[in-house]
This record gives C-alpha cells, sequence and structure tokens, in this order.
C-alpha cells in the first residue's frame, strides 16, 4: 500500500511540472491564467516595454488584487523595483494601463504615493515601499516585469 501511495504522489507531482512547464516558456513564472518574467537588467520605462513586445508580452497589468498581491510579493524576492505597466503621462493624475489606455482597476499605492505630480509618471513596485506602488521618473532604470497569456499546449490547461 505504501509503494502504491509513493507511486501516485509520483504521478502526481510529475503531472503538476508537467502542467507548470506547458503553460509557460521556460524562465516564465504562472500566476492564474498568465506567465511573468522578472528581467535582471535595467532599463527605462519605454525601453522595457519594447523588450516586453520583443517577447510577445507586455509590462504587467495587474487586474485584480490577487493579481496585484503576487507581483508585490514576488517583486521582493530579489529586493528589487520593477517597472510594470501603468502610468499617468498622457493625463496627470489619470493612471491607466498602457496596452490600453483604460483606468486602473486596482491599485497598490505605498503611503504617500502617488506623489511626483508631473515630475513621475511611470509606476514602479518600490523596493523600499515592500513592493508596493511608486510614481518615479520614466526615464530612471529599473528591472522589469513582463505579462504573457498562459500558451495551451497539448491541450493540458484549458
Ligand atoms: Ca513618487
Amino acid at each position: 500500500m505504501t509503494n502504491k501511495f509513493a507511486f501516485v504522489v509520483v504521478v502526481l507531482v510529475c503531472m503538476t511540472i508537467q502542467v507548470y512547464s506547458a503553460g509557460c516558456h521556460v524562465g516564465w513564472i504562472q500566476f492564474q491564467n498568465k506567465c511573468y518574467w522578472f528581467s535582471h537588467d535595467s532599463r527605462p520605462w519605454g525601453e522595457a516595454e519594447g523588450i516586453c513586445s520583443v517577447f510577445h508580452s507586455k509590462l504587467a497589468e495587474p487586474m485584480t488584487d490577487a493579481e496585484s498581491n503576487f507581483l508585490i510579493s514576488h517583486s521582493q524576492i530579489q529586493s528589487s523595483d520593477y517597472w510594470i505597466g501603468i502610468s499617468d503621462m498622457i493625463e496627470e493624475d489619470r493612471w491607466i494601463y498602457s496596452s490600453n489606455q483604460n483606468v486602473i482597476q486596482v491599485h497598490g499605492w505605498y503611503q504617500g504615493e502617488p506623489n511626483g505630480h508631473t515630475e513621475e509618471n511611470c509606476v514602479i513596485l518600490g523596493r523600499g515601499a515592500h513592493g508596493k506602488w511608486m510614481d518615479v521618473r520614466c526615464g530612471n532604470n529599473y528591472r522589469f516585469i513582463c505579462e504573457a497569456e498562459v500558451e495551451e499546449i497539448d491541450g493540458i490547461l484549458g
């Protein structure tokens, strides 16, 4: 019985790994229905957006509190600042997702943020803010998070 149970556990673990690798490309991390890539290089916000698009993705745009909280907590693993795809560069204090220009649905501002007015129009998950949102100058160099949809491979995910 013990061996049979161990076999079932091994099979389940293998299935879990298979689903995980089927959903996102190597080096990307899955959370719910999206894959995320946390960069190691630092770039200005606009360049970071361009790099994401090269990989058929975009700067991360948290749509729910769960997604926002995942990004905030995961950004703290490397204890670094990361760009996300939110800015108010088109209209002051109107914070929008950069891919579709819709007003943000959730927010994770750190206390006192945003505070940069027209000087700071792009959003990072701030290392000094425990990963919470800060508005900063878009020309600053930070790491960044790209997001892509989970891909269905072999019909495993559905
Ligand atoms: Ca700020």
